[in-house]
Parts: structure tokens; sequence; C-alpha cells
């Protein structure tokens, strides 16, 4: 690879005279855009909730009612990309706060939104037609195009974040979104009935799939974090991830939404992961335990509700002090369908 032509004044002027007929050379730009290895704009960034984000969140609770905000979200941007209500290159990210008594409209879109519960309980979701109910370190899905709504019928304010494919969604120019007529949708069907269909190792007898995101709308925290808890005594931790397993869509393996990944790592007490890096811009937010992650010269210690992300390509490890849980999110299923996805396990 060569270094970018000098200025030429012969090649100025040429370039002048095509700009008009939207023309342009690639040869002043090809490296820029076919670089040798992952450039991103996102920087490495955190947030630090009970400190600094939570104040705000609940001011922002007196300012404007979630009906009238239809979603009362504070987006968490990436400075990177400031103005594009990006977390990540490919992701929006956003704390949600819904006030005792209040409703946000029922509505639907095509992009996919997964939520991750960071305070309060109680408060639900409603996917097509039937409540998640919502406690801490749930993860609940509501894919493209489902009708949603949210309600928090608790005296405590709830909060979740919500990670979004919107940034993919626009890449495609593909935005399509609706209200509902009702504020909130009829329920048909009761709590728990997606997780009891779905969510046992089984499916009903004669159910044929209707789409590729997951039928299971609720992930509660006990199970995985029980799931984590077995398997940290059972074996040895990866060298990159220590404990970690990923949300599936049940009937089909694949993630439980076509266009974001998410998993939940437990990281044992005193546990240093091995470098990595992978070129899925990843979101991550601590849900136990105090720590910190190195990305390159950057240092953020964490603890629970502490939100961050790590970007693309962006050698990291993490350092537990106590025993951790982090929940995280990325765009790697789309990659790995257009297989772009690469990752280096360094010294791992
Ligand atoms: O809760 O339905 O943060 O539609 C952004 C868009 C949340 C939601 C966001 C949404 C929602
Ligand atoms: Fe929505």
């Amino acid at each position: 690879m060569t270094d970018t032509p000098a200025l030429n004044p012969d090649r100025t002027a040429f370039y002048d005279a095509i700009a008009p007929h939207n023309l342009a050379p690639l040869w002043e730009r090809l490296h820029a855009m076919v670089t040798r290895t992952p450039t991103t704009p996102a920087l490495p960034v955190q947030w630090d909730y009970d400190n600094v984000v939570r104040s705000f969140l609940m001011r922002s609770g007196g300012l404007i009612t979630a009906k009238e905000a239809e979603r009362r979200v504070l987006i968490l941007e990436n400075p990177g990309l400031k103005g594009h209500t990006s977390a990540t290159h490919s992701l929006f990210a956003g704390l949600q706060l819904i006030m005792p008594g209040e409703v946000a409209p029922a509505h639907r879109h095509a992009a996919s939104a997964l939520r991750f519960v960071i305070e309060g309980r109680g408060a639900y979701t409603a996917v097509e037609g039937e409540r998640a109910v919502m406690e801490p370190g749930d993860f609940i899905i509501t894919p493209s195009w489902t009708w949603h709504d949210h309600g928090n019928e608790t005296d405590s304010p709830v909060v979740w974040l919500d990670g979004l494919d919107i940034p993919i969604v626009r890449l495609f120019d593909a935005s399509f979104a609706e209200p509902n007529n009702a504020e909130s949708q009829s329920i048909s069907r009761p709590i728990g009935d997606s997780l009891a269909r779905f969510g046992a190792n089984m499916v009903p007898v004669d159910w044929k799939p209707a789409r590729a995101s997951s039928p299971v709308f609720s992930y509660p925290y006990a199970r995985s974090r029980e799931a984590l808890r077995t398997l940290s005594r059972n074996g040895d931790p990866d060298a990159c991830h220590a404990y970690k397993l990923r949300y599936i869509n049940p009937t089909s393996g694949a993630s439980a939404m076509p266009t974001i990944g998410a998993c939940m790592a437990l990281l044992p007490a005193g546990f240093t992961s091995a470098p990595y890096r992978s070129t899925d811009g990843t979101f991550y937010t601590v849900v136990e335990g105090e720590g910190e992650t190195v990305i390159g010269d950057t240092v953020f210690r964490w603890k629970p509700r502490d939100l961050f992300v790590v970007p693309s390509w962006a050698t990291h490890h993490h350092k537990a002090s106590s025993e951790a849980v982090l929940f995280s999110f990325s765009d790697r299923p789309v990659q790995e369908v257009l297989s772009l996805w690469r990752e280096d396990r360094l010294g791992g």
C-alpha cells in the first residue's frame, strides 16, 4: 500500500472539474475506505449510573411524562458519534425511566429492541399481547414489528437499558413504525405463557417458526444467574470470557433477535481475562460485582449498574475484584451472517 498522492495542481483541477458531474477519484480515498484493520469513530466510553446518570434520569421524570415523551429515554450517546444517536456504530443504547402509574403507549417498528432491567421491579413490557414482568437483570426482547407497550403499576420508578438496532435500520433505509389504536394493547396471553411454551426445551407439538426472532420474550435473571453459578463450579473459566453464555432463540440456536446478540458472563473474584478483540463493538452493563476493564490506554473501573462501550477491534481485558456478572450486546449476529465477524484471542 502506498501513501496518498501529494497535492498536485493538475490533479486538483481535475477533481474540481469532475465534482459537478458527481464523480470523484477513488485513489484519494481508497486507503481510508479499505483499511487494513477495522477503524471506528466510536470511542471507549463509560457512564456511572449511581453517581451521575441516575439523578439526571430522575430529573427527566419531573420534566416530561412518559405519555408526552412517548418513551422517556436518555440516550447513551458515544462521544465519537455525537449527533448520531448511537452507542456503538451500529447500535443505539438508552436508559428508559417509567414512573409509578405511567404507561408508554403501544407501537411497533422495524427496529428490534432489547430491554435489560437496571433498577426497580414489577413494571411490565407487553409484547404481542403478553406481559413480561421486569426484575433487575431480566433480558426482554421486542423483535422487529412486534407490538409493545410498557407500564409501571408499582409505587417506585423502574429503569431499564434499551438496546436497539436503529443505526442498522438507518443504514438500510428500512424504517417503518406505527402507533397502536389502543394506548395499551389488550392482553391475550397470561404472564409466563411464552416461557411455558418455548422455554422448557420443548415447543407446542405442531408449532412451526413464523419469524427469525425468539418466541420467548423474557429471559429471567434468576435462570441465567443459576446457570452461570453452576458452570462456575463445574469447570475452569475460558481465558478470554470466563463463564459466558449467549441468549438464544431456543427453537433455532441463533441469537434471540437476528440483528442483536446478547450475552451474560460471570467473572470469578480475582479473575483477569486474557487480552481479546473482536469486530463487534460491544455495549456492557454491570449486574453484580466490581472490577475494571482496560481498553488500550483507557481504564474503566466499574460497579453495579455502570455502563460502558468497547469499540470494534479494541484490545481489552477485564479484571474482577469481586465475583462479577456482566451483560453485553453487539451486532455480532449480523456480522456472522455477512461473513464479516472476526476475533483475536491474544494470549488466550
Ligand atoms: O421502548 O419502545 O429507547 O421504540 C427507543 C425506541 C425505546 C421503546 C427506545 C423505542 C423504545
Ligand atoms: Fe418501541
